[in-house]
């Protein structure tokens, strides 16, 4: 896996082979789909496919392990043995290890692993990379926990609940050099944690571990961009996320999860360049 310079972050695409994934739920429901889209992402410069079977948007219901192996399985195989980098988006410790053993590489657990009790320790086993989330509850009530009146408010209180996180990792055995963690921008979090969140994401990144922000096609760009009360719809959010991708990369996250590689790839030649010109005229 790369690792990226400060003003380079890894771009994560997203393969979501769900029918109800709210950022493109239905659009590579089939392998064959899922297969050509991951490539096609890759072709744009992807250096990680992330490949999920769950939707996790607010209010959806889980499938069953079974369908959940069945969705993933095929189409990690498939991209692995072309030899790309692949995370299994799961929060099940049972699809990590047929993930894993079909060639993904990454763990990327939105629950941080809270949601599965064997999820830790079947990550340490593997020696696998692990990308724990922010996370309070499952979809279908998260919304309930949206909540963060303590001191510091949200960035002190996702910093705190990730640090606690880190530790059990440890405990269980991941190696700390293995650990990515994510603040979980729209998981039981209003427009105005995630912005609070972007805005100061330093004592996040004071944890040790590197960061990986997905913002890409999120409501609170919806509601951002709202006209007459009506969110902006999904597929008409990409120019605000090209911004926070640019914003985001000048702190020196890690990583990014995003829908359209292609635009993000193109934020951040433009960074690149800067980069260059500045090293000129040191
Ligand atoms: N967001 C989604 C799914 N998985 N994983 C990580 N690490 N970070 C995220 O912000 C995240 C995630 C939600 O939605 P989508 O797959 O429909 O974009």
């Amino acid at each position: 896996m790369t690792t990226g310079s400060v003003s380079t972050p890894v771009l994560m695409g997203v393969v979501n082979v769900t029918p109800d994934s709210f950022s493109d739920g239905g659009r590579w429901f089939s392998p064959d789909t899922a297969i050509a889209h991951g490539r096609d992402l890759l072709a744009e410069g992807a250096d990680i496919i992330d490949i999920g079977g769950e939707s996790t948007r607010p209010g959806a219901t889980r499938p069953v392990v079974t369908e959940e192996l069945d969705r993933v399985v095929p189409v990690i195989t498939a991209l692995a043995a072309e030899g790309a980098t692949v995370s299994v988006d799961t929060m099940r410790a049972e699809v990590a290890a047929a993930a894993l053993a079909a060639g993904a590489t990454i763990v990327n657990d939105v629950s941080g692993g809270l949601a599965d009790p064997q999820m830790l320790a079947t990550v340490a086993a593997a020696g696998a990379t692990y990308v724990a989330m922010h996370w309070r509850a499952h979809a279908d009530h998260m919304r309930d926990f949206a909540v963060y009146d303590g001191p510091g408010g949200v960035v002190a209180a996702v910093r705190d609940e990730l640090a606690a996180r880190v530790d059990a990792m440890l405990a269980a055995g991941i190696a700390p050099d293995r650990i990515v963690l994510d603040p979980g921008l729209g998981f039981a979090k209003r427009p105005e944690h995630n912005w609070q969140l972007v805005r100061d994401l330093a004592p996040l990144q004071d944890l040790g571990h590197p960061l990986l922000v997905g913002a890409s096609r999120k409501s609170f760009l919806g509601t951002l961009l709202a006209s007459g009360g009506t969110p902006r719809p999904v597929g008409d959010r990409e120019h605000a996320n090209t911004a926070l991708t640019v914003l985001l990369a000048q702190q020196g996250v890690w990583g990014l999860r995003v829908h359209d590689v292609r635009a993000a790839k193109d934020a951040l030649r433009v960074l690149e360049r800067i980069d260059q010109e500045e090293a000129a005229h040191d």
